[in-house]
């Protein structure tokens, strides 16, 4: 196997295990550990636990890598491959028993920083439902064993768009106007609460489209390579030049131009 799929094949084993550790915690009853950058940005034992074993697994297999993951940050590593990991994507929902979350894993080339790194592989699993979204560079998008392809066209009665919210009760005015601005485009917007999902399900044609201001590096390292390597588009940039946190937009090339431009990404 190459180098891309050897990366993936690892991502998947770990995510199964991680995805099993989470799901079997959340069915005995989730605690929350602390609150981080808002009050609704919390974390869980099971998320401090999850990341834990991930980092273990992939320490143990390639000690050389670097590893970037939502709870314990940042160690550089000496191979050029770096693991950019959410152990729970979907945290709120996960402590509130919605099963809408995953554990998403990357492997990146480069500087880990989603404007610099080359992704190599990636995972999104989802315990609830057995769903394992998987990447390798060049190898195609799959969930399980069928290969995804986004959807080739936008129905008459508009595009099934997908946001999200920052925890930061300040971000709410922009997040609010972002998505008023883009309906005109949409049949209809959803908001599952797990970036990785929300571009998984663009690259399933679940979604046609995706858009979301302030995510993590861990949020969508996994998510935007499946939507690319089904066919997809994805763009993460500063819109119109402003102090705004970033905005990501993924989607359908049938509406990947209109949605980044009436969403402002230029
Ligand atoms: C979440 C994202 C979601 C976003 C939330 C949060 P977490 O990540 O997946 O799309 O709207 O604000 O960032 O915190 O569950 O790992």
């Amino acid at each position: 196997m190459s180098l891309v799929q050897d990366l993936e094949a690892l991502a998947i084993d770990i995510a199964r295990e991680a995805g099993e550790l989470a799901r079997v915690r959340r069915e005995a009853g989730v605690a929350i550990a602390a609150t981080k950058s808002a009050l609704a940005d919390i974390v869980t034992e099971a998320d401090r636990e999850v990341e834990a074993l991930i980092r273990a697994r992939l320490a143990a297999e390639r000690p050389e890598d670097g590893f970037l993951g939502e709870e314990t940050g940042a160690d550089t590593g000496s191979s050029g491959v770096t693991w950019v990991v959410d152990p729970i994507d979907g945290t709120v929902n996960y402590a509130y028993g919605i099963p809408a979350y995953a554990v998403s894993i990357a492997a990146v080339q480069g500087e880990p920083t989603p404007e610099a790194w080359e992704a190599l592989a990636g995972v999104v699993y989802a315990p609830v439902g057995d769903e394992l979204f998987h990447t390798a560079l060049g190898d195609g998008a799959w969930l399980g064993d069928r290969r995804l392809s986004v959807n080739p066209e936008v129905g008459p009665a508009g595009a099934l768009l997908a946001t999200g919210f920052g925890y930061d009760p300040a971000t709410r005015p922009g997040d609010l106007e972002l998505s008023g601005t883009v309906l005109p485009l949409a049949r209809d917007l959803r908001r599952a609460g797990a970036a990785s999902l929300d571009l998984s399900y663009v690259a399933a044609g679940r979604l046609d489209g995706y858009f979301e201001r302030g995510l993590a590096p861990w949020d969508l390292a996994a998510g935007s390579l499946l939507v690319t390597e089904a066919g997809g588009r994805f763009g993460r940039a500063m819109p119109d030049g402003s102090r705004r946190a970033p905005l990501v937009v993924a989607a359908t090339p049938a509406i990947y131009d209109a949605l980044a431009s009436t969403a402002g990404l230029t």
